[in-house]
């Protein structure tokens, strides 16, 4: 054998159990997407053959977790899930106090209601749609500090989640920062595509906001992804564990709300957590409201448990690097065959540039909406438009027009295997051989909130 032969990643674990999965053929897809209003969140799952629509909820779990969740303790009030849970997080990530959610949107409701005043500016590195929503509807106006790498899907910068101090300095001179309830700073930006932000830029934002005691409120959700790239971009990293990263990124932060459907491998659950001891108290006060107790939030007892036991499997340098390693293979695939995707390659999926496949479409034909339906009548796949349709509209009514049109072929964790990679990348290539000849969309249907999961479309002529 040669020497310095390449080593593959794989995956740390072996499979135990399998789904089976329904094939269809283009005339049952066709109906399925028809009856679907052309929009891949209206289509049932048992119609689909590899599911790319989100990393959602959608994770295997592993042996460790599925024996947790025989011993959830189901009861109202104190169940010893909450306090391995909690314990895991103070450790894990270093906050002090803890709140479980039903998941993450719930975590925003309440951290959102806790802190924001009517007529207050959240600056953040990107929205993301349910964290923009609940500041919305709590008073605030977001305002997007991201550098404008992140809007530009062929540009390379390794941290094209990083915030644009020039920005933020900006939105603070303009408002004043008593109007600034915290910085929403995520990692592994979503909407940009899974890109992260750097250390040098979070610790570079602490410095800013802590000199004028504005908060930073973490967007966690993929924090683990986001550490493995600072282990193989931040030069000084190189040398520290997934584990160790995550809890600095933390250390510069004063509170996160956490879907722990991505990263914590868990199908359903979520927190927030503080440093603050008044954050906490009116949070409390709150999730009674919303979720349940302050002990489980929306959750039973198994789901406390399962998390916690995620929450540590996502830390395992292995467990990420083969995590992202399926990632980064899907997407070298799909560039060699061509296809216009958001560069460099994301956390947790591959963002394909709509506007750059269906150069032909305006933004007002849905271009991204249009290849999603393309690629699931071709082979089943169903991926999530991320452009102008989860966009949205502003208060005065009107449309936002992002940058970025994408369809998101999204990885969940432990699930899928290398030849599905495959057949996704030739799916996508043979959409890619007759794209000419695709017309778009018009939408026929608008729901009032978070239009992407129920509107619906028909074809042009
Ligand atoms: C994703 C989701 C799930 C989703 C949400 C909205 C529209 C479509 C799909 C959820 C996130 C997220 C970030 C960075 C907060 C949430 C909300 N992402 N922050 O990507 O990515 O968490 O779904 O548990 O309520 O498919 P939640």
């Amino acid at each position: 054998m040669a020497k310095n032969v390449k080593r593959s990643w794989a995956e740390p674990y072996k499979m135990k159990m399998v789904e089976l999965l329904k094939m269809t053929n283009r005339p049952q897809r066709l109906k399925a997407i028809k009856e679907a209003g052309y929009n891949t969140f209206l289509l049932r799952s048992e119609d689909v053959y590899i599911d790319l629509l989100t990393d959602s909820g959608t994770s295997a779990m592993s042996d460790r977790q599925w024996a947790g969740m025989m011993m959830g303790d189901e009861a109202y009030a104190g169940s010893r899930n909450f306090y391995h849970l909690e314990k895991v997080i103070q450790n894990s990530y270093g906050y002090k106090y803890v709140i479980p959610t039903h998941q993450g949107r719930g975590a925003e409701n309440i951290l959102s209601k806790a802190i924001i005043k009517n007529g207050d500016i959240v600056p953040g590195n990107m929205y993301f749609t349910t964290t923009r929503l609940h500041q919305e509807l709590a008073g605030a106006k977001f305002v997007d500090v991201i550098i404008d790498e992140a809007h530009d899907p062929t540009n390379e910068h390794p941290f094209k989640g990083n915030v644009d101090l020039g920005k933020l300095d900006q939105v603070v001179k303009q408002y004043g920062a008593k109007r600034i309830p915290y910085v929403c700073i995520a990692t592994s930006v979503n909407m940009a595509g899974g890109q992260p932000i750097s250390m040098q830029n979070l610790k570079e934002v602490r410095a800013y906001t802590a000199k004028r005691g504005i908060r930073i409120i973490h967007d966690m959700t993929r924090v683990a992804e986001n550490a493995f790239f600072i282990q193989q971009r931040e030069k000084e990293f190189n040398k520290k564990s997934v584990r160790e990263i995550v809890k600095e990124i933390c250390s510069y932060t004063d509170g996160a709300t956490m879907s722990a459907k991505k990263d914590a491998l868990v199908n359903i659950g979520g927190f927030m957590a503080t440093n603050e001891w008044s954050v906490f108290e009116e949070a409390r006060n709150l999730v009674v409201i919303y979720e349940g107790l302050h002990t489980y939030g929306g959750l039973a007892g198994r789901d406390m448990e399962a998390m916690a036991i995620g929450i540590e499997e996502s830390l395992s340098d292995d467990h990420i690097s083969a995590r992202i390693g399926q990632v980064e293979y899907l997407g070298h695939k799909m560039m060699d065959f061509g296809i216009p995707i958001v560069r460099p390659i994301g956390g947790h999926g591959i963002f394909v540039d709509a506007k750059a496949f269906l150069p032909h479409l305006k933004q007002d034909q849905f271009p991204a909406q249009t290849l999603a339906a393309e690629v699931y009548l071709d082979s089943g796949v169903r991926t999530m438009e991320r452009g102008v349709v989860s966009a949205g509209r502003k208060s005065d009514g009107k449309n936002y027009y992002p940058k970025l049109e994408l369809v998101r072929f999204t990885i969940p964790r432990r699930v899928y295997t290398q030849a599905h990679m495959d057949v996704i990348a030739e799916s996508i290539y043979s959409v890619y051989l007759k794209r000419n000849k695709i017309k778009g969309l018009k939408m026929v249907y608008e729901p009032k909130y978070l239009r992407f999961f129920q509107a619906r479309f028909e074809q042009l002529k």
